[in-house]
């Protein structure tokens, strides 16, 4: 087979295509969406073809309406997989995000049940009898995520039925739990069996790729001793870290339109003589967002010489509302918020500006321009490129990084930012207390090499350094080491 890649088409899969659908009139109009997969995808677009398989985000049953939904898509490169509601909510709300999501960000009391789980399965069956019939003989296909973990194992047993052999990768983007934690999941093996049909697993830092190989030994008595290898059931894995990272080019750019440079002037005459923290998370209890307004306020009562002259500006995109505890954690945070500047407001302004919406992408980079510095307090988090994007628009600033040590990105910025342990509030409030009094070299010095590594370790980077590695197997077993 070749492994000229040139030759050998991709594949993209992930449960959410990049782009949503919406029914106008009797026609479907398609637009890009945002989240950390876009972002980490969209510098493999500029230099690879690729189709990307996944749900359009609505139901659609009639076969005229999915032809004119393939037709939308298509512009995007982008092929719907057509599931029915109901199953696409047990699938994504009931199983993805209730059981998996929280075991792979070590919450516990997770509340195993058997109908979403079967949900789960019917669905990732659709997938791989879909993009079994589009693959050719020789295609590359990537598969995205915790939504999608028994593809590789029920697409390899199509393909080798339509006789096809595809190199199959896979990459996780949450973190992978150490020691036992996995094991409180009933369907542990189910998943990790499913995932060990790939040819090559990628992980976001070393610690979740280890986490991952000593689960495969203990649970499944697959053999690890060879580094960067998993042998199972007459099967070899590749198994490496893959740094993912965003597009620096694309905030500089931006920073440089006439509009935002306007937009960022009015802001600095607003906020003239105070000093600016930004927080940009989605809504979710990863993020740690009850523990960063916490350690505000705690910042706040241990420094009220600073009232009136700090401002946190804390940017809540709503995400999963479907589900109960995003909506719980929603009612927390605004009363917590309330509370908040109720408690510490003046007549001259409040600390806490508390907004739970999403913002364009112009106002995002002119937010993470003017900030003094960024807070970002996730309890666990794959890696957080929101960390990375603040960083890509501060070449004038040269702003603080207060990064959480639970961020999959602290691997790489613990040296350039200022880490805490985000559930000790007094160690939080120490950290911006810090972060806002730190001296010019030591700011520049910590700038420098964070800015050095957004710039080297780009999602471009991430995309052709994975497609490379898969290119390199063959996808019929015969490949004899990593
Ligand atoms: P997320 O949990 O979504 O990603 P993150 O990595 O911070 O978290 O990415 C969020 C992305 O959404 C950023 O690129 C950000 O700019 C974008 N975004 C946020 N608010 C926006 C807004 N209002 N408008 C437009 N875009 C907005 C998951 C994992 C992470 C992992 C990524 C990538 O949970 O740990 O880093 O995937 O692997």
């Amino acid at each position: 087979m070749s492994t000229d890649g040139a030759k050998r088409n991709l594949i993209i899969v992930s449960n959410r295509l990049p782009v949503s659908v919406k029914q106008v009139d009797d026609t479907y109009e398609s637009c890009v969406s945002s989240g950390g997969l876009v972002t980490a995808l969209s510098g493999l677009t500029k230099s690879t073809q690729f189709r990307w398989f996944g749900w359009p985000g609505i139901e659609v049953k009639d076969t005229e309406d999915r032809q004119k939904v393939c037709q939308s898509l298509g512009k995007h490169n982008a092929f719907p997989i057509f599931l029915d509601s109901t199953l696409a909510h047990e699938h994504y709300n009931g199983f993805s995000n209730r059981i998996l999501w929280p075991i792979l960000h070590y919450q516990s009391g997770v509340q195993f049940d058997d109908g979403p789980w079967q949900a789960y399965k019917r669905v990732n069956e659709l997938f791989a009898d879909e993009i079994a019939e589009s693959a050719e003989n020789g295609t590359l296909i990537w598969v995205h995520d915790y939504h999608l973990m028994l593809l590789p194992e029920l697409l390899r047993s199509r393909l080798q039925q339509q006789g096809k052999a595809c190199a199959i990768g896979f990459s996780l983007h949450t973190p992978f739990p150490a020691g036992d934690f996995w094991r409180n999941l009933p369907v542990r093996k189910h998943l990790i069996e499913g995932l060990l049909a790939s040819d090559l697993l990628g992980f976001h830092t070393d610690e979740y790729k280890q986490n991952f190989i000593d689960t495969c030994a203990t649970l499944l008595g697959a053999r690890t001793e060879i580094p960067n290898q998993i042998q199972y059931k007459n099967r070899l894995v590749c198994i490496g870290k893959f740094i993912v990272g965003i597009d620096p080019n694309k905030f500089t750019d931006t920073l440089q339109n006439p509009e935002v440079k306007s937009r960022i002037q009015t802001l600095e005459e607003k906020y003239k003589g105070v000093t600016i923290i930004v927080g940009v998370d989605r809504l979710d209890y990863i993020k740690g967002l009850t523990q960063k307004l916490k350690g505000f306020d705690a910042f706040l009562d241990d420094h009220p010489e600073l009232r009136n002259k700090v401002v946190l500006i804390q940017i809540a995109v709503p995400s999963r509302e479907d589900v109960k505890e995003y909506q719980e954690l929603e009612t927390e945070l605004s009363t917590l918020a309330g509370k908040i500047n109720g408690k510490h407001a003046t007549p001259e302004g409040t600390p806490l500006l508390y907004m739970h919406r999403s913002v364009p992408f112009t106002e995002l980079a002119a937010l993470y321009s003017i900030a003094d510095a960024c807070l970002l307090t996730s309890t666990r988090d794959g890696m957080n490129l929101v960390s990375f994007e603040y960083v890509a628009c501060q070449e004038k600033r040269h702003g603080v990084l207060v990064l959480s040590e639970f961020a999959g990105a602290a691997s790489y910025m613990r040296e350039g930012s200022i880490c805490f342990h985000p559930a000790n509030k007094t160690e939080m409030s120490e950290a911006i207390y810090n972060a806002l009094h730190l001296d010019d070299t030591e700011r520049n010095r910590k700038y420098e090499l964070l800015r050095d590594f957004v710039h080297k370790y780009t999602s471009a980077r991430w995309g052709q350094t994975f497609i490379e590695k898969l290119n390199s197997r063959s996808g019929d077993g015969a490949s004899k080491s990593c």
